[in-house]
């Protein structure tokens, strides 16, 4: 509760003595009523921008701005850029009795469901982007964000489609353009970063060239959401638009910071500089967020922080944001706050990312460039193949190419949401000091289960997922691949036990004995790689975050278990004891296996023994047979025998 005498409706401003930007902020409760019909479950939902706003409100962030509620766009604005027939059609749902008659008109659109909100929702959002940025324009607020619903980017002159009704931004736009000259709004740079391409607002500015479209978004040589070639680098624009017109169009998922903000640095911030917008327009969605149930991307709130920190470097920091998509409740509100922090320039942006491109990243920008370059002077020159050699490789993916690929590996997904959170960014400052000092240090890792194949052992160390696995791994942070590879055998026993793992399903995984006996030889695949990536593979085998303040096995427990052969760890994971096999080139061969207690449970059947998943069993068989270590019968012959023996 505020004090007399103390302001309690102070917008903006000096509360904490620094000095603030004016932000301006829309939310109108009135845009959640458009819903499903029959209220089935659909990522567009009502929460979306309700969960916004409170995390604005938690974070005492939506207090120092100025907050506004939404406004109806006009008939004669939305017409600047839809059809008339397109904006009755919308403003006739509302008077529509039933729900048939709306779903019949949903139906002849794609993805869209409407209800008899929906007009009165879609006439909200429009509006309340062009209220926003009518005020930016006109000086009033430095900048904004408005947390609209539905979307727009998607909406086209003469259709709606992919959750969206009006284009907002487009509308917004158009309306400082052609409606009020006299604010001196000559160019608009429209950013749309949005997981998918803005279609809608592509067309509208196709051959116009007072705005500079750039889109950036997952497309997949035009299989993804919406699919086809307008999202394709070649769409420039047309006539006087020619050249104003971007698409950076990623051929995969996974993108995230690095990739996300490569296309800034070398496409995006040089144009914008020749550009010199007079005012930035952001197609804000949030679906390239990491976790996001449809986009398959990787950015995190710092990410986002960073591109948009980029971007009010122009046109005086006069920008305004509009919500698009972005359908993890929980991204879209990090992300959010994330922004809405930057606008308010309130404190430095914290945070980093370790990852570096991708390979497909560096070639579409360098494909945009190569195509732009006849427009835009600063994109001529050729990148430097010290730069482009900083990649992030992708190893082998079994994916489907729909637009969701999250849902199976939601445990790893948490996992770096948590590491790359903003508001945890101590961690990796923290983290890095260990990581100097065992990055110097190499080691034998000797496999003898599933990572015997080198593409599975692979997934720890660059992220990923082979055939056969549920799950995907998040990778080292230190991606390099092993130096050296070889094999060898060692006189310990080779079991499988466990009902069933996260990664494998129902079925044991392998573990050897700690313990020698003569009597036993494991084959094992040894990969020369740093004592640092050792410890990730060691937190990924035990499902630990890969963050973590210390390390599981440092350069104290190397030395004390090449004197006492086998040691347990404090991992409480299955993988928690390492055992010494020796050394090969005065580099000591380490592997991980269960404790010798577990041996003793094993051997009461307090845990139990199981053979291997068909699926486990052939990744090791693959590993023999490609590595050249046996032929197909010999390896199968030895799983069955580790199996079938008891312990
Ligand atoms: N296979 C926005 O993010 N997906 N719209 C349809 C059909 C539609 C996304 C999938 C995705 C629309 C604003
Ligand atoms: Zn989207």
């Amino acid at each position: 509760m505020a004090m007399a005498g103390e302001s309690s409706n102070n917008n903006y401003g000096d509360c904490d003595g620094k000095s603030h930007r004016k932000v301006g902020l829309v939310y109108d409760e009135t845009m959640c009523k458009h819903d499903t019909p029959n209220g089935e479950d659909h990522p567009e939902c009502p929460d979306r921008i309700g969960v916004i706003w409170e995390k604005l409100q938690l974070a005492g962030v939506s207090q120092r701005c100025v907050v506004f509620g939404g406004s109806k766009a006009e008939d004669k604005h939305l017409q600047l850029v839809h059809t008339k027939d397109h904006v009755s059609v919308v403003k006739s749902l509302s008077t529509k009795k039933k729900d048939y008659r709306r779903n019949r008109i949903a139906s002849q659109w794609n993805s869209i469901y409407l209800n008899g909100s929906s007009s009165e929702a879609a006439f909200l959002a429009a509006g309340s982007v062009v209220e926003l940025a009518e005020k930016v324009a006109e000086g009033e607020l430095d900048c904004g964000y408005a947390i609209v619903r539905p979307p727009g980017h998607h909406a086209e002159p003469d259709e709606a489609m992919g959750f969206c009704l009006f284009n907002n931004v487009a509308v917004a736009a158009s309306y400082l353009l052609d409606e009020r000259p006299e604010l001196g709004v000559k160019k608009i740079l429209i950013v749309d970063w949005d997981v998918h391409h803005g279609n809608g607002t592509q067309k509208m500015f196709w051959k116009d060239p007072r705005v500079l479209f750039f889109s950036v978004h997952r497309h997949e040589h035009g299989c993804f959401y919406p699919a086809g070639d307008d999202g394709d680098y070649n769409m420039v624009g047309e006539g006087p638009g020619e050249g104003f017109n971007i698409n950076v169009p990623w051929e995969q998922g996974r993108c995230g910071d690095a990739d996300y903000l490569a296309a800034w640095d070398h496409i995006l911030i040089p144009v914008a500089k020749e550009f010199n917008p007079d005012i930035i327009l952001l197609s804000a969605g949030f679906d390239a967020a990491i976790g996001d149930p449809l986009g398959g991307c990787r950015v995190t709130p710092y990410g986002y922080s960073v591109m948009l920190k980029k971007l009010m470097e122009f046109a005086q920091g006069k920008i305004v944001l509009a919500l698009e998509g972005g359908y993890n409740l929980d991204s879209i509100a990090k992300s959010s706050l994330a922004c809405v922090q930057v606008l308010l320039e309130d404190k430095p942006i914290q945070g980093s990312s370790e990852a570096y491109p991708f390979e497909s990243t560096w070639r579409v920008i360098q494909a945009v460039r190569k195509k732009l370059s006849a427009y835009w002077p600063s994109l001529a020159d050729v990148l430097s193949s010290n730069l482009i050699d900083q990649k992030t490789s992708t190893p082998i993916i079994v994916f489907s190419s729909s637009d969701s690929e999250t849902e199976d590996y939601a445990d790893d997904i948490l996992d770096q949401m948590s590491r790359l959170n903003i508001e945890n960014h101590h961690v990796d400052t923290v983290s890095t000091s260990w990581r100097r000092d065992l990055s110097k240090v190499d080691v034998w890792y000797a496999s003898f289960g599933s990572n015997m194949w080198k593409p599975r052992f692979l997934c720890y160390i660059l992220g990923g997922q082979v055939e056969g696995m549920k799950k995907v791994c998040v990778g080292s942070m230190d991606k390099t691949p092993p130096k050296q590879i070889m094999w060898e055998s060692f006189p310990h026993r080779l079991f499988f036990g466990r009902e069933s793992s996260v990664t494998w399903g129902v079925g044991g995984v392998a573990f050897i004995n700690p313990l020698t006996n003569l009597n036993d030889q494991t084959h094992m695949c040894l990969y020369r790689i740093t004592l640092e990536q050792f410890n990730d593979v060691l937190f990924q085998e035990n499902g630990l975050k890969v963050d973590s303040d210390s390390p599981l096995f440092g350069l104290d427990t190397l030395q004390l278990v090449e004197k006492k052969g086998s040691i347990p760890l404090a991992s409480g994971g299955w993988y928690g004891n390492i055992v010494c096999l020796g050394k090969e080139c005065d580099i000591p061969i380490l592997t991980m296996t269960c404790t010798l207690s577990a041996v003793e449970k094993f051997k009461s059947g307090e845990i139990p023994l199981r053979p291997p998943s068909e699926a486990y069993a052939n990744t090791m068989i693959r590993g023999l047979v490609e590595g050249g270590r046996l032929s197909e019968e010999e390896a199968k012959a030895y799983i069955d025998n580790a199996a079938s023996k008891p312990l």
